[in-house]
């Protein structure tokens, strides 16, 4: 117990992946072990996720941490001073406790997802254990499908397209290195054929290719299009995955599809939907309706979740009460799990492990705004999640959460498993 005592805990402003502020925090220990975490920050966020504390005003857009850095030099490391870092679920308790509010405004969600991720950093480091290996406690573990963008739209592309993220699992791959192996080449199909066609307009905020396509479905064309071109058989071997993120743009019971040029009611927008997964080798739809929209959670779940994977983010902002509520309505059969939206790496955990329960596919999650931070590779193995989503296969801050994980499928040699088709609900 001495030596997994909290001796210090600071926080610094750092730069995102979008040159915004976010906050770090660096936790030392009694025992001279010490850990350290970046916040992350997303665009498409739900309505009930726990709420970064900003600076407001005109500086950075009133993006600025100082009063989150300051919430973590002031109440929470006074606060924190002493206790025991192994015990993770007692810090995050008094964090939570500590802030007082239900979507954590008053510290600040940054703040605090940054401390309570710096202390398990640290307390993996005073078990001399990499963190996976410190959060699996040696019991089973599989290497995560990858789920990786190669088209970003909406929030994350000015809403280019309306459809946010255009993703490929390779789930017949037999390893991660694999996995990434095939994504590569699929990426680099797809980019020769967007220069040909004329199409290319850069990448997006995640660092998949900004697309210039007429029409939604247009992405989901050039993408079977260059999984074949990279000589992959669509379905059998490399599926799509889509974060359709439809609150951005609409909500229960009507869906503007801007560049389509229509609008769509509940059913329409199922409809529509399903009219991509009978056509295009569909595995997994993120998000299909509004976050508010329960009925059309429940007739698209229950219209395509014994063939399609049906996965819960802004619907279910990993809070585990929530995924038991749509578990017992049959509203999804998958959960994102993002450390910062729920709020705590204990509170994070319990999503994830209600989402087992019901027998839900569970994905660790990055946000569309990161950093050099590989803490989800971490949780995505040590938790056994099955599924990690980092975002595209450029920009480093995403390749550093695909590398880690490649090391840690070294590290674990012969024992690794890689997760593959078991990592979806419906192939259970
Ligand atoms: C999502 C994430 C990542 P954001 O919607 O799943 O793509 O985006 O971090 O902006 O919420
Ligand atoms: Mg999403």
């Amino acid at each position: 117990m001495t030596d997994t005592r909290i001796a210090r805990l600071y926080g610094r402003r750092v730069w995102d992946s979008r040159g915004r502020p976010t906050v770090e925090v660096e936790a030392h220990l009694e025992g001279g072990a010490a850990g350290r975490a970046i916040a992350p920050a997303g665009a498409s966020t739900g309505r009930g996720e726990a709420l970064d504390l900003r600076d407001g005003g005109s500086r950075f857009g009133g993006l600025g941490v100082d009063r989150a850095v300051g919430s973590v030099n002031g109440e929470i490391a006074s606060a924190l001073l002493g206790q025991d870092a192994a015990d993770q679920e007692s810090v995050d308790t008094l964090l939570v406790k500590l802030d007082g509010t239900e979507d954590r405004s008053r510290l600040g969600g940054n703040a605090i997802v940054a401390t309570s991720m710096a202390i398990l950093h640290a307390a993996a480091a005073a078990s001399k254990k990499p963190l996976w290996l410190h959060l699996s406690g040696g019991g089973p573990v599989r290497i995560p499908l990858p789920e990786i963008q190669i088209f970003g739209g909406g929030a994350h592309a000015d809403r280019r397209v309306d459809v946010q993220d255009f993703m490929v699992m390779c789930p017949a791959a037999t390893s991660f290195a694999e996995a990434l192996e095939w994504t590569a080449e699929i990426y680099r199909a797809t980019g020769s054929l967007m220069r040909k066609a004329g199409k290319s307009g850069g990448v997006a905020d995640e660092g998949g290719f900004w697309p210039d396509f007429d029409s939604n479905e247009e992405a989901l064309e050039t993408l079977t299009r260059a999984i074949e071109a990279a000589g992959f058989r669509p379905s059998d071997q490399v599926g799509i995955s889509l974060d359709v993120a439809a609150s951005q743009f609409g909500d229960a019971g009507r869906y503007r599809l801007a560049l389509d040029n229509r609008t769509l009611d509940t059913e329409r927008l199922i409809d529509l939907l399903g009219s991509w997964i009978e056509k295009y080798p569909i595995l997994s739809v993120e998000d299909p309706v509004g976050e508010n929209d329960h009925d059309g959670m429940r007739e698209f779940t229950h219209r395509y979740g014994n063939r399609c994977q049906v996965i819960g983010d802004d619907y279910l902002v990993t809070d585990a009460r929530r995924v038991e509520a749509a578990a017992a309505a049959h509203a999804a059969n998958a959960v994102l799990v993002k450390p910062n939206q729920a709020g705590t790496v204990t509170e994070a955990l319990a999503a994830l492990q209600a989402g087992k329960k019901a027998g839900f596919g569970t994905i660790v999650s990055a946000r569309s705004g990161e950093s050099e931070d590989v803490t989800i590779a971490h949780l995505s193995v040590g938790w056994d999640a099955g599924q990690l989503k980092v975002g595209s296969f450029t920009r480093s801050e995403r390749m550093a959460k695909w590398n880690e994980v490649l090391r840690i499928e070294e590290a674990l040699g012969t024992t690794a498993e890689f997760s593959g088709w078991s990592a979806l609900p419906y192939h259970a």
